[in-house]
């Protein structure tokens, strides 16, 4: 359990300067979508978009979390669409600056949703695509538990909560109930969701009653869940005679006909109010002295929207413990806007009119929209004074919020086996290096001891099962292995401890990809260097894909290896067989993505991505592998060239007119067809095609340079398809979709008729599989012949 720090003494105006707070940052957000609109010039005619009713809406929770509750330990997702909110609040704390705020959704201003890479350090999560970065803190307060209990967090720094700001749509996202019921399986501890419930998403106002399910859901799952519906204004309402009728009236008004009451101000409420309560006794002695201004007020103060009840909530939660806690805050979204309430508000925007009679009222000078203290009572020293004493002022360390860990030393070469003469698979030998590495000794103790593996379910089938053995699961609470206690035969030794080193997941990928992220910001969220490990069923990679793309656009450096792929899981059938992802590992930025063929290239992939996952400039890595044993060949390989993407297994003589290239399990048939090629072509190469990812990023980048002015640039496979003809042919196999490699043909304006599966797959066994998607020897000689005739 956190140690809490008491509350700071209650000075006797910090809530009026919350207030202020608040008034501030709603004016600033307002202001920011307002001024990349309507004030900045366009020049492309576009809308540019924002969503000043999102920020209203969690002006209160976000003034309460960072100015009164949060401790800068803490790591917080925030709702995608609070984007400006945050960035004003870090204005306020003299971490952001006009130009960037000038700029939102401009090139070099803020980005439209918090961005850890674009944005800077001061982001804890990435958001945007809506549950993900909610789900994430599940994740990264188990890897921050996981690099606690390694002895290998940051010492210097106070354990954290993970808190995520999240709007009510977001729990409709399927993502957050599998991080639910994994949260539990692994007993997160110190986990905060703080929900803006408005009841409106982007298109309507939510069901009503929904979140008695939703709170249910959470409850069940070991979540303590704390509701603050209503603010201080109306709790006081209803302790006054007619107080409860009010009460129940609100409690039963739909959710679509609060909205609008909400949109349409006093007047409406009196008349809803007065034609069903008119006659109950005391209603009308609390609704008649009132303004019409006055009861709107009354009538949407909802505790997510009165600091004071936020405050209180949240903070005898935080006494409470450890619990992860879920907070349902009721809201108006758009409070205090024109448009509160009405449903279309999501993209709503202030026009130019509406915006001056805003400005009006939060008493902001023309020309001083961007003044910190502008329109605001208390004096610049008092509201620096305040600033100074909240806690979330004192930066986490003097180098910011992102940290920096040292790095694993990676040997030079990783404890390879001895393949030649053997058959093997890439994941066989995957298997076995990670045994190897398992074993702890000599110079790979270190390595070994910053490895986390974690698999959704396929820990055996995809080879981990050795490497389990000898480190063991990671579990909060040791937990012994019944099977073995019992003396029951099994392979698996799989006792759970908080030493362990392997997390198992249930199936959910989303999990996986969730997960990774978080372990493989390790580094910067507790100053841990993990090298994260993840292994998936290669077509599942789709199932998590959001997730990984998530993972990867925040910078995350882990090391995924999808294993068996493609048709050639032949008996599995269509559903299990993988036709697109050698085209998503190209297509995915910060992800370099590999499909080594033989157990040597894979030793010097794997060892690579240990560097490369740690490397500034580096990237998550994916390593594509197979179930299909191949002869291991004894040759001694150029890493470099494998790391780059191909190698020459058979250099084309000058001047070739034709060379076979492969990738992956089909290299047999490629390495077949090769030999009876050559006997009609003897200049003809063969190619090793380990990376076509890597092939085309040296590709463009190598452009790149040459129109910088660099005119000697050269990439990889522009060097290795030099030696060949202007009009030689290159006919290409890979066991996925076969445009992976079309675009070889553009490097030097030679023809390649690539092979491989475009069509779902089916049942089947190699041969015959190999036969029906064109991708066997025959097939492969066929294409050949096309080629040489041009
Ligand atoms: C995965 C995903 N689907 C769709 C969207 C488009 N979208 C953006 S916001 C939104 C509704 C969000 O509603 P809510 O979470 O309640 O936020 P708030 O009401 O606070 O604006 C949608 C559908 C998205 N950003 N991400
Ligand atoms: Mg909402």
């Amino acid at each position: 359990m956190n140690v809490i720090a008491p509350p700071p003494a209650p000075v006797v105006d910090r809530i009026a300067l919350l207030h202020q707070i608040e008034r501030k940052l709603l004016w600033l957000s307002a202001w920011m979508v307002h001024n990349a609109n309507h004030i900045r010039p366009n020049r492309d005619g576009l809308k540019v978009g924002g969503h000043q009713a999102s920020c209203a809406s969690v002006i209160s929770i976000m003034t309460a979390l960072y100015f009164e509750i949060a401790r800068p330990s803490d790591r917080i997702a925030v709702k995608p669409h609070a984007g400006p909110v945050f960035h004003a609040m870090n204005y306020l704390f003299g971490r952001q600056n006009v130009a960037k705020m000038a700029g939102l959704r401009q090139l070099g201003g803020v980005q439209p949703y918090p961005s850890r890479v674009k944005d800077g350090g001061e982001v804890d999560f990435s958001t945007g695509s809506v549950g993900l970065g909610v789900a994430m803190t599940t994740f990264s307060a188990l890897m921050a538990d996981y690099a606690r209990l390694h002895d290998l967090a940051r010492p210097d720094i106070a354990p954290g909560r993970h808190i995520a700001i999240a709007g009510d749509a977001e729990l409709d996202e399927g993502n957050i109930y599998e991080a639910l019921l994994e949260g539990w399986k692994h007993d997160v501890r110190n986990v905060w969701w703080v929900i803006d419930y408005n009841r409106q998403s982007l298109d309507s106002v939510v069901p009503d009653r929904l979140f008695g399910r939703i709170e249910g859901l959470f409850r069940d799952m070991g979540w303590n869940v704390v509701t603050i519906k209503y603010g201080r204004k109306l709790e006081a309402a209803f302790t006054r005679p007619g107080g409860e009728a009010l009460r129940r009236w609100i409690d039963d008004c739909p959710n679509s006909l609060y909205s609008a009451l909400a949109f349409q101000g006093g007047a409406a409420w009196r008349a809803a109010l007065l034609a069903e309560l008119g006659r109950t006794g005391g209603v009308r002695a609390i609704l008649d002295p009132l303004s019409d201004d006055e009861l709107a007020a009354l009538m949407t103060n909802l505790g997510g929207n009165d600091i004071e009840t936020l405050i209180d909530a949240v903070r005898a939660a935080d006494a409470e413990g450890d619990q992860p806690t879920c907070f349902i805050a009721y809201t108006v979204k758009g409070m205090g806007l024109p448009f509160a309430g009405h449903k279309d508000n999501h993209a709503g925007m202030m026009t130019p009119e509406q915006m001056e009679t805003f400005r009006g009222a939060m008493r902001i000078r023309p020309g001083h929209e961007w003044d910190r203290w502008e329109g605001l009572e208390s004096s610049e020293t008092e509201l620096q004074h305040f600033l100074a004493t909240c806690r979330f002022a004192t930066p986490l360390t003097p180098e910011g919020r992102a940290l920096r860990a040292p790095l694993v030393p990676v040997p030079a070469l990783l404890p390879a086996p001895k393949a030649t003469g053997r058959k093997m698979s890439t994941q066989g030998g995957f298997g076995e290096i990670l045994a190897e590495l398992g074993r702890g000794q000599g110079d790979y103790k270190e390595l070994a001891a910053h490895i986390v593996t974690t698999s959704p379910d396929v820990t055996v089938s995809t080879n981990l099962g050795p490497w389990v053995n000898r480190r063991g699961i990671f579990d909060r609470h040791t937990r012994n292995d019944v099977f073995r206690d019992a003396k029951l035969a099994s392979a698996q030794r799989w006792g759970m401890s908080p030493r362990g080193q392997h997390v198992e997941l249930g199936i959910a990928e989303q999990n996986l990809f969730l997960l990774l992220g978080a372990a493989g910001l390790s580094h910067a969220l507790t100053g841990a260097r993990l090298l994260p490990v993840g292994t998936v069923y290669d077509p599942f990679v789709n199932r998590g894909l959001d997730a990984l793309i998530y993972a990867c656009y925040q910078d995350a450096r882990f090391l995924l290896v999808s294993t068996p792929s493609g048709i050639t899981l032949a008996p599995e059938g269509g559903q299990h067989q993988s036709v697109n992802t050698p085209l998503i590992g190209m297509a995915a930025d910060r992800l370099a993505s590999f499909e080594p063929t033989h157990v040597d290239e894979l030793a010097i992939l794997l060892r690579h991505a240990f560097a490369h996952m740690q490397a500034p400039d580096g990237s998550a890595v994916w390593l594509r592998l197979s179930t299909r044993q191949l002869s291991q060949p004894d040759r001694v390989l150029d890493p470099a060239a494998v790391i780059a993407g191909a190698h020459w297994v058979v250099p084309p003589a000058p001047g070739a007119r034709i060379a076979l290239g492969y990738q992956g399990p089909v290299a047999e048939e490629a390495v077949a067809a090769f030999a009876e090629l050559a006997t009609e072509e003897p200049g003809a190469g063969l190619l090793a095609i380990t990376s076509p990812d890597r092939l085309h990023a040296g590709w463009l980048a190598a452009a790149r340079a040459r129109r910088g002015g660099d005119r000697a640039a050269c990439s990889h496979s522009e060097t290795l398809l030099a030696p060949r003809a202007r009009d030689a042919a290159l006919v290409t196999v890979l066991d996925g979709h076969p445009a992976t490699h079309a675009w070889l043909g553009a490097v030097r304006g030679q023809r390649v008729v690539p092979l491989g599966p475009d069509h779902f797959g089916q049942a089947g066994d190699i041969p015959d599989l190999y036969h029906e998607y064109g991708m066997d020897t025959d097939a492969i000689l066929d294409a050949c012949a096309q080629a040489l005739l041009g």
